[in-house]
């Protein structure tokens, strides 16, 4: 087992990592910007290296001052937590040159993943279901017609590289094509330097639904159930709940097991995600993300794993610790991501935390790393804390949400806890039916 990891990340995922190692017995280095030099994550970690200037691309992003780091610190490993470096195949590949794991999968998943349509061919040429589409790239707009014409209207375009839904675009009827196939050629090309797009019948109405899975060096996977991923607003989700409220135990069972079996013929090493949309009863692979994920807690609350601390063991040559069979979930998790921005505009709001108290009790988790007088900075994600509660049902889980923000006080800067009160309390969140497009309707009404 590893003895000393750098952690290449900020906030809370930072201290995430740092925990499971601390339980590990393995020593932990914090890297941070001169930002975060006051930082809970470099406060609590054995040792740390400040990497450079507030700006992320020249700390977080500086893969020559993470590298300098390690070596000078003489690490075994590298967690690059959750955005950042994450899915960087050059990074995963550099830290593996300069003699150090990476924490994650290896650089050829990574990027067989990163580009979404070989993700897509692979993965349902290993079984699993996808959206109706183009077989590949589309390259010119007189594709673009006859693929649209042969699925139906309504049609999207999608970037190749893309995910979290830049360059994306919907074409309602034959009339809008042209204009949204050379827009999303457009915002592919600004946003990512390549502007290859493919295409997919539009499902109007899906939940999103995503499967955890863990893999390791000796052809073992297995899935820890999905989450319900569908209360967000522009692509970033607020509310993550598992198990969904919309599938059933059979539904459940059958695409974990079609998902476990690609990370398995895959040979995937690591923590890992497929997610899907589902729709009228079916799913449909849209991607999938080759890292932890911030919602991986509602995981852990209902199987009662340490999914950090799996992925440290595989990530070390070490098989899974749990068979399938020994994957038993209970019960029912709810998380809220807190914003520090305007619960109505949604507008950052850095600044002072001059009062801070979180919920806890019996089935209340918080993953945050604010304190009393904590400066939150203006130059990163603007997430402060998430609220993890745990049920025995979706009713106990719902009541003891309720009652976590209620006792929650965070001061001294403009937080999303009001809106998250507000959401719970909707009969529609309440009885579990909503789709991905529900809170921004929700938002729009008031
Ligand atoms: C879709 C879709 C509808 N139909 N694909 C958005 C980002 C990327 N991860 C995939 N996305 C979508 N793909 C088809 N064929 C709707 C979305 C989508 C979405 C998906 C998941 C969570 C939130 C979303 C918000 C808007 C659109």
């Amino acid at each position: 087992m590893f003895e000393k990891i750098l952690i290449a990340n900020r906030g809370e995922i930072a201290l995430r990592i740092h925990r499971a190692c601390r339980e590990m017995g393995i020593h932990t280095v914090a890297v941070h910007s001169t930002a975060d030099a006051d930082a809970m994550h470099v406060r609590l970690a054995d040792e740390s290296v400040c990497i450079g200037p507030p700006a992320a691309r020249d700390s977080y992003l500086n893969i020559p001052a993470i590298l300098t780091a390690a070596a000078i610190t003489g690490v075994d490993a590298i967690h690059p937590g959750i955005g950042f470096m994450s899915e960087n195949a050059q990074f995963a590949e550099m830290v593996e040159e300069h003699g150090f794991t990476f924490i994650g999968p290896t650089p050829e998943h990574i990027r067989l993943m990163g580009d979404k349509v070989t993700a897509k061919q692979t993965v349902k040429a290993l079984g699993l279901p996808t959206v109706p589409g183009s077989d590949g790239g589309v390259p010119t707009v007189e594709m673009a017609a006859k693929v649209a014409e042969e699925i139906g209207y309504p049609v999207l375009i999608k970037a190749a590289a893309g995910g979290g839904g830049k360059g994306m675009k919907v074409a309602q009827r034959p009339e809008d094509l042209v204009e949204a196939y050379q827009l999303a050629r457009g915002e592919a090309l600004a946003a990512f330097g390549n502007d290859e797009v493919y295409m997919e019948k539009y499902l109007t109405r899906p939940r999103h639904i995503e499967v955890q899975l863990l893999g390791d060096t000796h052809g073992n996977a297995v899935h820890f159930g999905e989450r319900d991923c569908s209360i967000q607003r522009r692509h970033q989700k607020v509310i993550e709940e598992a198990p969904s409220p919309g599938l059933n135990a059979d539904e459940r069972n059958k695409i974990g097991e079609l998902a476990a079996k690609v990370v398995r013929d895959l040979g995937y090493r690591g923590v890992g995600t497929i997610e899907f949309l589902y729709e009228n009863g079916k799913f449909y692979f849209i991607e999938m993300n080759t890292r932890l994920q911030i919602e991986h807690t509602i995981s852990e609350m209902i199987t009662g794993v340490d999914l950090v601390r799996e992925q440290i063991r595989v990530a070390a040559g070490l098989p899974l610790s749990y068979k399938q069979s020994e994957i038993v979930f209970t019960g029912h998790a709810i998380e809220c991501r807190i914003n520090a921005e305007n619960p109505d505009t949604f507008t950052p709001s850095p600044g002072k935390v001059s009062d801070f108290h979180a919920p806890g009790g019996l089935g209340v988790r918080v993953d945050s790393a604010l304190y009393d007088g904590y400066r939150v900075p203006p130059h990163y994600d603007s997430m402060i804390a998430k609220l993890i509660v745990h049920g025995s049902n979706r009713n106990e889980c719902l009541l003891r949400l309720r009652r976590g923000l209620e006792e929650f006080v965070i001061g001294g800067i403009d937080t999303t806890l009001p809106l998250h009160r507000r959401i719970i309390s909707q009969p529609d969140f309440i009885n579990g039916d909503y789709d991905i497009h529900w809170l921004e309707g929700f938002l729009g009404l008031k």
